[in-house]
């Protein structure tokens, strides 16, 4: 029998949509909390991973560090994934891959320059224009909401809805709800007030920070 899979993760850090997606599939997982940064915080990791990034996931000896690859190993076999002879099959690859690449990348430099960064290294301007870069990669939720949808795809709630959502949860934290369109903004209420967000919001919020 497999061991149970670890996840390293950091409070609303990207680690939270794999935390999320175990929590909507029932899965068990041994969740290790770290402090953010780990780079700064929790030198032991590097041993784990050496990119000293969460999420770290750690099952039969095998490290993935991909959020959305790892909510797509989690979501095997169950309706959470969109699968191949599905007609949203492709669109929903897309959505997956826009997730991190195209829609969080311009958080994380917002956060960088608003959190992370010491005060005198942080950059007004930055976080300024990255918000509004942002805002006009964030339409294509809207375009692809506008028919009044209640998911992303597959007419069902899916590990699409947890990898985007979690990047529009994340610039409602970098005070960029502003951005976000209506359709956008209805949706990802119904993806909050799912009970495996907050499940999984309650779970990082009680274990001990290594
Ligand atoms: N593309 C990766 C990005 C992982 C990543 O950069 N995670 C951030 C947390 S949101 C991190 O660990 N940052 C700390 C650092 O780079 O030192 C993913 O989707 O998981």
């Amino acid at each position: 029998m497999s061991a149970t899979p670890i996840l390293y993760h950091c409070p609303d850090a990207r680690s939270l949509r794999c935390l999320w997606a175990a929590e909507e599939a029932g899965m068990e997982i041994d969740l290790r909390l770290l402090p953010f940064p780990p780079r700064a915080f929790a030198p032991d990791y590097r041993a784990v991973n050496p990119l000293m990034t969460v999420p770290g996931w750690v099952e039969d000896g095998r490290l993935m560090t991909e959020s959305t690859a790892i909510c797509e190993r989690i979501a095997d076999g169950t309706p959470l994934e969109v699968r191949r002879d599905e007609a949203d099959y492709w669109a929903y690859r897309n959505w997956l891959h826009r997730s991190d690449a195209t829609l969080t990348f311009p958080l994380a430099i917002m956060i960088r320059y608003t959190r992370v960064e010491p005060e005198a290294r942080r950059l007004a301007q930055a976080v300024k224009d990255y918000k509004a870069f942002f805002g006009g990669r964030a339409k294509s939720i809207e375009a692809a909401l506008a028919d009044g949808r209640e998911w992303l795809v597959a007419g069902r709630f899916t590990i699409a809805d947890i990898a985007i959502g979690y990047a529009a949860f994340l610039a409602t934290t970098l005070d960029a709800e502003d951005v976000l369109g209506e359709a956008t903004k209805s949706w990802l209420a119904r993806c909050l007030a799912r009970d495996g967000f907050a499940r999984a919001r309650a779970r990082q919020n009680v274990g001990q920070a290594e």
